[in-house]
């Protein structure tokens, strides 16, 4: 399943992990180790003008021969500028959150890219299907930053039975056995974010890394559930200003500009109290900080020895 995996061999890589486009967190040192080691590495690119991203997709292609991927963000008020130079690059594979790309699948597929939606719903992964993407994303709302309503258990199956393109699972997978139950779920791959924040290439702050390290399971929580923008985040001051915000009957806009500028707070400056370490719920089984390679490698062998350990237990 994962050495055999038909939609590696469609993406020319190893293994169908992804590593999620995380903003502020997925930079191409990180995209870079995750291709290198097999897996499908995938440069965050957030809210990013054009000419940053341009500059990283070049660091990328420097770091590594392998193909990779770019997270866009449809909320992004760069997105057509963001749009235009990875359609000019050429990337390999664009995936997108937070909105329906539509309007821009046209103009990806025709400069060859490989288009791959986050979808949290059958719906918009049924639409998306007609439009001509290669794949879906069905995530969980186990999964860290903007989320649908939907749980990885119950979202997955009913895409996979609802589409004929690969569907990859993602949301609360960060070891062997969530990647073995996502191929029983029938997923034909699967993409981790938090597991990845926590590994040696991750340009992320230290600070954030132990948070994550440090965090239990009942650690996140989801903010902005009033806004329509649902967060996940680890439980600190922010998180706490601001579902007081929200319960005190504030409007959309004073809630969210309490957002502007958080994620960077946390991921770059370290600042874990006062901004926004997004985080999945699965960030209570991540306990140490290790070369990407390692993580791929342990992550491969241990769904083998899952998968294997289900077959000789039948008749339990
Ligand atoms: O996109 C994500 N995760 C994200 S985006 C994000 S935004 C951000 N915030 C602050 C600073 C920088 C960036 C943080 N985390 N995951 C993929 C995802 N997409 N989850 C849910 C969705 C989604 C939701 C609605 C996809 C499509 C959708 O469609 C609605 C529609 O218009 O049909």
């Amino acid at each position: 399943m994962l050495r055999n995996s038909k939609l590696a061999k469609i993406l020319n890589i190893k293994y169908p992990i992804f590593q999620g486009g995380m903003a502020w967190v997925a930079t191409a040192e990180l995209a870079a180790a995750v291709s290198n080691a097999g897996g499908l590495g995938i440069i965050g690119s957030g809210m990013m003008t054009g000419e940053l991203v341009r500059q990283e997709v070049l660091k990328v292609r420097k770091l590594t021969d392998k193909p990779f991927g770019v997270n866009v963000i449809l909320l992004s008020p760069f997105i057509e500028e963001v749009i235009e130079v990875l359609t000019e690059l050429r990337v390999p594979v664009v995936t997108t959150g937070a909105g329906n790309p539509g309007p821009f699948i046209p103009k990806l597929k025709a400069a060859g890219i490989k288009v791959i939606p986050v979808v949290p719903s059958v719906f918009l992964a049924k639409r998306l299907e007609r439009l001509g993407v290669d794949a879906v994303i069905a995530e969980g709302m186990e999964a860290g930053g903007h989320i649908g309503e939907l749980t990885t258990l119950v979202l997955v199956p009913q895409i996979v039975d609802a589409v004929k393109i690969p569907v990859i699972a993602a949301g609360g997978i960060a070891d062997g056995r969530g990647i073995a139950a996502a191929f029983a779920l029938g997923a034909a791959g699967v993409q981790l974010g938090t597991r990845f924040i926590c590994t040696e290439e991750c340009t992320v702050h230290e600070a954030y890394k132990q948070a994550i390290i440090k965090a239990k399971d009942r650690s996140t929580v989801v903010t902005g559930m009033k806004t329509g923008h649902p967060v996940r985040v680890l439980k600190n001051k922010l998180s706490r200003q601001f579902l007081e915000l929200e319960n005190s009957g504030a409007s959309k806009e004073e809630i969210e500009n309490l957002g502007v500028g958080k994620l960077r707070a946390a991921a770059q400056d370290g600042d874990i109290e006062n901004g926004s370490v997004m985080a999945g719920q699965i960030a209570g089984l991540v306990r140490d900080i290790k070369p990407v390679q390692e993580v791929i490698e342990e992550l491969v062998l241990h769904t083998e020895q899952v998968l294997a350990n289900l077959y000789q237990q039948r008749g339990q």
